[in-house]
């Protein structure tokens, strides 16, 4: 495959744009390439600016449950816009959203749109320190919650890729009330707490990991999570921004039965368009300015268009048999897979929950970010690498979750093995 108008593009962006990019996750450095421009997608192709076309894995890193360009989306967001982008005041669909998040995530009370996951980590916790009255937090190594200052400390996804858990510019000020503890580990979570005795004002977790690859929880982990945030007065925030609507119509807490204090989200319910959301019991959010005394705001949330793209996609996720054939699909691929890893006699195994799964090169279960090898990402990169030229587009980094839609079907995932197949022989 020639990536000639690409390499073009990417040297054009690398001009203004740190690393050619507007998100280091995209940046395809960890997996030893520059990245490929998308020109348009469709269903489950993404197509290049060389021409290209793909079977696409990375889904916008998680909103394209639906497959790209979904007719029924770009028909709602086309008539939203003709009466107008932005308003800054508040409009009905933004209340039709919220209830409907509401009916599916009966934890959310009460909530506020926002922009991005990164917003609505940050506000939640926000709000449980204004709630609270606490400053401390604890999370998980090998979760990504977005980039605010306090959440950048051994976090996943880019932060991970990159080699550097925790990022330059952040204050030791910034993180000095932020407490991590492996993942999978509740012995290391409630050390923190007899350590910090009433201190802690919440614990934010993804209930299954997709920042260091696909990590499910181990059974009890988060009912365990649950009990010990209960006894020691802290809340419990699901940082469902990629689980929320991927793994269950009513997210990780609905598939795993724990309810969370909090619930942030992102990606779906955007449907590619940016919508972020935290909310939770209606005690805490009635903190929040107006009402009370936390502070949040935003210019963009709630936008008409995007609220349309969210409210079209949870509705056609809402079809009877659509998560069984995410289900069904996603089993197909792991199985594949796995089959071809032992076919091929290549140490490595597939971790999945629902649509979203990672191909790891690790020798066994991985259960926390150290079980991971340091070998990974570059045999990973190899891996990319030969998929790419295969026509099948991976998110680039050991540290994703690949994601299946409900435009893939069983021959993309056929053709999806086979090409792993010839590319890890290669290996
Ligand atoms: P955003 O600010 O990127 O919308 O959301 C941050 C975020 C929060 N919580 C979880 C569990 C997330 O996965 C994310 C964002 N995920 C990454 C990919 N793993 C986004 C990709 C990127 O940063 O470009």
């Amino acid at each position: 495959m020639k990536h000639e108008a690409s390499k073009r593009a990417f040297e054009a962006a690398t001009r203004r744009m740190p690393g050619g990019v507007n998100s280091p996750a995209r940046a395809c450095r960890s997996v030893g390439a520059e990245p490929v421009f998308a020109a348009r997608a469709e269903g489950a192709w993404v197509e290049d600016v060389d021409g290209q076309r793909y079977i696409d894995y990375v889904g916008a890193f998680g909103p394209m449950i639906l497959g790209h360009a979904h007719p029924e989306v770009v028909a709602r967001v086309g008539r939203a816009a003709a009466r107008g982008f932005s308003f800054g005041m508040p409009t009905e669909a933004e209340t039709a959203l919220t209830e409907r998040i509401a009916e599916l995530v009966p934890a959310m009370e009460r909530l506020r749109l926002v922009s991005s996951g990164t917003e609505a980590t940050m506000s939640a916790l926000r709000t449980a320190r204004g709630y609270t009255g606490r400053r401390g937090i604890i999370k998980l190594e090998g979760c990504y919650h977005g980039h605010a200052d306090a959440l950048l400390v051994k976090a996943g996804s880019g932060a991970l890729t990159h080699g550097s858990p925790d990022s330059a510019g952040v204050t030791p000020g910034a993180v000095a009330d932020t407490f991590t503890a492996p993942y999978n580990d509740l012995d290391a979570v409630e050390a923190i707490f007899t350590a910090q005795p009433e201190a802690i004002a919440a614990l934010i977790v993804e209930p299954v990991v997709g920042n260091m690859g696909v990590v499910p929880p181990e059974p009890g982990y988060l009912e365990g999570l649950r009990e010990l945030t209960r006894r020691h007065g802290a809340l419990l925030i699901f940082d469902e921004v990629m689980t929320g609507f991927r793994v269950a119509l009513g997210g990780a807490q609905a598939r795993f039965g724990v309810t969370p204090d909090m619930t942030c989200l992102g990606k779906i319910v955007g449907g590619g368009l940016p919508v972020g959301a935290y909310g939770g019991r209606a005690d805490i959010m009635g903190v929040v300015a107006p009402e009370g005394p936390v502070y949040q705001a935003g210019t963009n949330s709630g936008n008409p268009l995007s609220v349309a793209a969210g409210l079209a996609t949870l509705e056609l996720l809402s079809h009877p048999g659509a998560y069984e054939r995410l289900e069904a699909l996603g089993a197909r691929l792991e199985a594949g897979l796995t089959a071809a890893l032992e076919d091929v006699g290549v140490e490595g195994r597939v971790q999945r929950v629902g649509s979203m799964l990672t191909l790891f090169f690790a020798p066994g279960p991985v259960r926390r970010l150290d079980d991971v090898p340091d070998t990974a990402s570059a045999r990973f990169g190899a891996f990319w690498r030969g998929m790419r030229d295969a026509g099948v587009l991976l998110p680039p980094s050991q540290y994703e979750a690949w994601f299946v839609s409900l435009a893939h079907d069983e021959a993309i995932c056929d053709r999806t093995v086979e090409a792993a197949r010839q590319a890890l022989a290669a290996q």
